[in-house]
């Protein structure tokens, strides 16, 4: 971010809108982020964006979940540009808890995981009819801000936060949902782990054979490349390029709704609380 590490971006505001995916709602936060809450004492929001993408009662369990622990929470969908207005709302109202001292406007910035909407988050939530603020060299130097409500600025850039430790169970998870990009290896791991996740009827959009349960991931995989006519030397079904295309597919919605985690199932939860 222009040079400036994302603490110091931090510094410079009152409320971070930690936007997570939700569809994974633990395993998908930052692990940086916890340290630098803690550390900058600044109000916090949690964001579950792609809300459209989850299953909407296990969005609630966990927004209660973090209610519970005295944690803001909201449901997003930037796509859709549903729950911005709330969001809005209760980053002024993280903001309220700050020094009394205070005479500017509060600011708040945004950030998350790659690919978990924030600058389709930021692009809403500023809206085409905002007043952008302009640069302020005296005080940060080359920092944009933008009104995004009566007395609340927004930085105009969000920042990225590492995925942190990736392996097991986490990094297909993390995978499926796009966060990390697909390689070969994973996306192979990440597709068998999906298929026996996801309910036969979602992947009957690639064809009967694709949704028999009772045929092997690989049978599953075979038949959805031949379908597409992804085909190798001598008529080999690819079955990684299906395996690349189911991952992609179910990242983008495109298989349904389906929350990778919930509060309680186990190791999201236990980094959850960590966390919190
Ligand atoms: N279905 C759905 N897709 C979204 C939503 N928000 C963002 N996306 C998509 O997710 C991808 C990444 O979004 P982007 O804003 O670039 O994420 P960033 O990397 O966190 O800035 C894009 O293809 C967006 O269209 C959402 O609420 N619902
Ligand atoms: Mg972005």
């Amino acid at each position: 971010m222009n040079g400036m590490d994302l603490g110091q971006w931090l510094r410079l505001v009152d409320v971070i809108i930690e936007v997570v995916d939700a569809r994974l709602p633990a395993t998908g936060r930052g692990v940086e982020v916890r340290h630098l809450l803690a550390r900058s004492r600044r109000g916090h929001l949690l964001v579950l964006n792609k809300a459209d993408l989850a299953e909407p009662e296990k969005t609630r369990a966990w927004m209660e979940h973090w209610r519970a622990g005295g944690l803001l929470s909201a449901s997003a969908s930037a796509v859709r540009g549903e729950g911005i207005r709330n969001c809005r709302r209760l980053v002024m109202e993280a903001a309220a808890s700050r020094p009394k001292k205070w005479q500017r406007a509060p600011r708040a910035m945004v950030v998350g995981l790659p690919n978990v909407g924030k600058s389709s988050l930021l692009n809403r939530l500023i809206g085409r009819s905002v007043v952008r603020v302009g640069r302020r060299p005296g005080i940060t130097r080359g920092v944009q801000w933008v009104r995004i409500a009566p007395g609340l600025e927004l930085l105009d850039t969000p920042g990225l936060l590492g995925a942190g430790g990736v392996d097991g169970e986490r990094r297909l998870r993390l995978s499926a949902v796009g966060i990390l990009p697909q390689n070969e290896a994973d996306s192979w791991e990440t597709a068998r782990w999906l298929l026996s996740l996801l309910p036969g009827e979602r992947v009957d959009v690639y064809g009967a054979e694709m949704a028999s349960p009772l045929a092997t991931p690989e049978d599953r995989l075979a038949a959805l490349a031949r379908k597409r006519g992804f085909l190798g030397p001598g008529g080999i079904p690819d079955t990684s390029r299906a395996a690349r295309l189911l991952v992609e597919d179910f990242s983008r919605g495109r298989l349904g709704p389906l929350t990778l985690e919930l509060p309680g199932d186990g190791r999201g939860e236990a980094e959850d609380r960590e966390r919190v």
